[in-house]
């Protein structure tokens, strides 16, 4: 396939709801748009990247860079053999994997629309529905996060993930144990504690969690190993995990016994199975991970959560749990039995309302040789 042209937008799309973790609150969601036009097809992807370096040391103004500067050139007018032969032209470029993701995404869409497959089958996705949770943040008393869960538990979703911070944690946790002894309910720290917080980590074991996502350091390994020795409760590792290498360190070390994968996080969906290819040899279940995408992330995630080995409940909620109007038609919809329907058109599967997505676009460029 011939890369004729690459474009990127800059897109602000508001929250329905302020989104607090122990990271910040956030209002709006902005990230990176990719389109590739080639091959007579339209490939459209997206890169999860945030305004600031919190939760990943990159930025949209260092995804933006690195994608015009470096990943663009090495593509723009090429002739593409498949996203193979695209990760060796660009292979060269360390780090910056949510600029690389975004873009693997786009190519990723175009091939399988060239194809006319959908994404889930040119994954080697199995799944017609997955199974999906819902990602809560912290609310300002645990009287309102029972009364937001109980809405969502309306919705359909089968397992909740509720953020916890330093002082908001066992309280919350206890609360909702109390309104929902039986729910599938786990708690994401996003990186908030150290080995020095092990007496209310080893409290919530009580709480028959399904994991504690991402306890420790961002940047740790080690002291995860050193805490799941203490803890009952099993540890699943978010930001800690980069890569296949990363996956194996923590799984050998004992640091975790479940992965949440994030295309985003680890560069791509070629990253994404190899991590997912190697957690099925160790008997290790992932589940997909989300970025507060718009429709355009969303339908990536889903091909990608139609994998096998994506055995628990995915943060992949309906698009109305985000944002009021998608930028893709079909919007996303959660079903009453908590799961949600794997596009089968071409690609990832959804229009793009352009004159939505135009209304969202803050900055925009474009790419031709
Ligand atoms: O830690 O999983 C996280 C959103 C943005 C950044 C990090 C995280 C999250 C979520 C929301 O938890 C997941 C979603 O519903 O998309
Ligand atoms: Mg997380």
């Amino acid at each position: 396939m011939r890369i004729d042209r690459i474009e990127l937008r800059h897109t602000k799309m508001e929250l329905v709801s302020p989104f607090e973790t122990s990271l910040g609150v956030e209002l709006f969601e902005e990230h990176i748009i990719v389109r590739v036009d080639g091959g007579g097809v339209t490939g459209w992807g997206e890169c999860v990247v945030e305004p600031t370096p919190s939760y990943s040391y990159e930025t949209l103004e260092t995804a933006w860079h690195v994608l015009r500067d470096f990943l663009i050139p090495a593509l723009v007018g090429k002739e593409i053999l498949n996203i193979d032969d695209a990760l060796a032209k660009t292979g060269w470029v360390r780090g910056h994997r949510m600029a690389r993701a975004g873009l693997e995404a786009a190519l990723s869409d175009a091939f399988a629309k060239a194809q006319g497959i959908s994404l889930s089958q040119f994954l080697g996705g199995t799944r017609k529905r997955i199974n999906v949770g819902v990602s809560v943040g912290l609310q300002y008393s645990p009287d309102r996060l029972v009364e937001v869960i109980s809405e969502y538990l309306q919705d359909g979703y089968k397992r909740i993930k509720i953020k916890i911070a330093p002082g908001r944690d066992l309280a919350l946790v206890k609360a909702v144990r109390k309104a929902y002894p039986d729910i599938q309910l786990q708690v994401d720290a996003n990186s908030a504690y150290t080995l020095k917080d092990i007496d209310m980590l080893r409290a919530l074991d009580e709480f028959n969690l399904q994991l504690i996502e991402q306890p420790l350091a961002y940047d740790d390994i080690y002291d995860h190993s050193i805490l799941a020795r203490q803890l009952r409760t099993p540890i699943c590792l978010d930001e800690s995990i980069y890569n296949v290498s990363d996956t194996k360190a923590a799984i050998e070390l004992g640091s975790c016994r479940i992965i949440n994968i994030k295309p985003g996080r680890v560069g791509g969906y070629t990253e994404s199975k190899r991590i997912h290819d190697f957690c099925v040899s160790k008997n290790v279940p992932v589940w997909h991970g989300g970025m507060d995408e718009s429709g355009i992330g969303r339908a990536g995630n889903v091909g990608l959560a139609s994998l096998p080995n994506f055995v628990l409940p995915g943060d992949i909620s309906a698009s109305k749990r985000y944002y009021k109007e998608d930028i893709v038609d079909p919007p996303f919809e959660v079903d009453a039995d908590g799961t949600m329907a794997v596009p089968t058109k071409p690609g990832i599967g959804v229009d793009i309302l352009m004159n939505r997505l135009e209304h969202v676009t803050a900055r925009r460029e474009e790419f031709k040789p």
